[in-house]
């Protein structure tokens, strides 16, 4: 690793979104933990700051799904098949809900989650902000096995909602002939079968970094930009105002994943959210999404999978550190080879 990264890393942090980003942080983890990470302290803090744009009020209760994906995630409470939600789940709330004819019976409302929803809500309701209940939520999920080495941070204190404009061809319901719905039925009820014509990012403009966001990327040693959806997650951290030019401005060196392996996304639906912002669906695209940090963007080095090596040198001519490397996360050894990848990219580009 070059020198010119601080010697051992001790301070790294990461923007994730839901699955993507807390499958990357359960490698990151594992791989501090066994101490295969090259020039990482084996006590380095780990701080997430995560996307709060795909949160919803639904039923009354204030629901965050990638802050609790990242939360049952590292705290060994996922369900490891669905990526989402609880593990043992049971789902009484969701069918009594059904049985009543309440909407929207689309979203899968766990009876183990809706407790996690009910005690964020309550304290919303209480005055306190959501950085505030996030770790008071993580100190049943991650501080006893993690202590101080890991804190999760939502992106913003303020309310942003991801929303996206699809064509509505029932004329009466919708005269414009569009129709606006959450990011969420989008996703679920939708499963992005139709082109999201748009996307409207309620509140993201007026929004302001919760506490201890702008200092965790200023004070880093290491900023990661994990696999994660690079328009619905990433992009809404990025446009909490403020968040990109600290970015840009951190003498820390930031690196980034492409979560699109051969022009798929390896864990979610990105390809249609790519499509709408125009840009192009490839680990390339994504790249030249963000940026190379010499030329007005927001990364230093950039990893593709292997059989993507083909966009290595569109890449590095606009100023990005390459490498092609496996990005299937397929377990937490295969997940902490990658972070080790990224570390020693983030090397080369400093
Ligand atoms: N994803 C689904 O595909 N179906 C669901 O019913 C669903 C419910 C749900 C409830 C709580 C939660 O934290 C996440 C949930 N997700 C569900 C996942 C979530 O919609 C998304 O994958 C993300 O918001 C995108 O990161």
């Amino acid at each position: 690793m070059s020198s010119t990264l601080p010697s051992p890393l001790r301070s790294i942090t990461v923007l994730s979104g839901g699955v993507g980003g807390a499958r990357f942080l359960r490698g990151l983890l594992h791989g501090i933990r066994t101490g295969v990470l090259p020039g990482v302290s084996a006590d380095a803090r780990v701080t997430v700051i995560a996307n709060t744009s795909d949160d919803l009020w639904l039923h009354g209760l204030k629901i965050c799904p990638d802050l609790d994906t990242v939360m049952y995630t590292l705290g060994d409470g996922i369900d490891p098949e669905r990526g989402w939600g609880r593990r043992d789940e049971t789902w009484h709330v969701n069918e009594e809900l059904s049985a009543y004819g309440v909407e929207n019976t689309w979203f899968g409302l766990g009876d183990r989650d809706v407790a996690t929803h009910l005690v964020r809500t309550q304290m919303i309701e209480a005055g306190y902000p959501l950085s505030e209940v996030t770790r008071a939520l993580s100190q049943r999920w991650l501080e006893p096995t993690y202590g101080e080495g890991l804190r999760l941070l939502p992106m913003t204190d303020d309310r942003t909602e991801t929303h996206v404009v699809i064509a509505d061809a029932d004329l009466d319901r919708s005269p414009s002939g569009k129709r606006v719905i959450h990011f969420q039925e989008y996703w679920i009820k939708l499963r992005a079968s139709v082109p999201a014509e748009s996307l409207i990012f309620v509140g993201l403009d007026e929004s302001t970094p919760a506490p201890g966001v702008v200092e965790a990327i200023t004070e880093a040693d290491l900023v990661i930009v994990p696999p994660s959806n690079p328009i619905v997650s990433v992009g809404t951290i990025l446009g909490v105002p403020g968040i990109r030019e600290v970015l840009r401005a951190t003498s820390a060196a930031v690196v980034g994943l492409s979560p699109i392996i051969k022009g798929h996304h390896v864990h979610g639906m990105a390809e249609q959210m790519l499509t709408s912002a125009g840009v192009e669906v490839s680990a390339a695209g994504v790249g030249l999404l963000y940026g190379s940090r010499s030329t007005g963007g927001v990364l230093d080095a950039w990893l593709v999978d292997s059989s993507d090596a083909d966009d290595l040198v569109r890449l590095s001519e606009a100023g990005l550190t390459v490498a092609a490397v496996p990005l299937l996360m397929s377990d937490a050894d295969a997940t902490a080879a990658m972070a080790a990848e990224a570390i020693s990219a983030a090397g080369r580009a400093r």
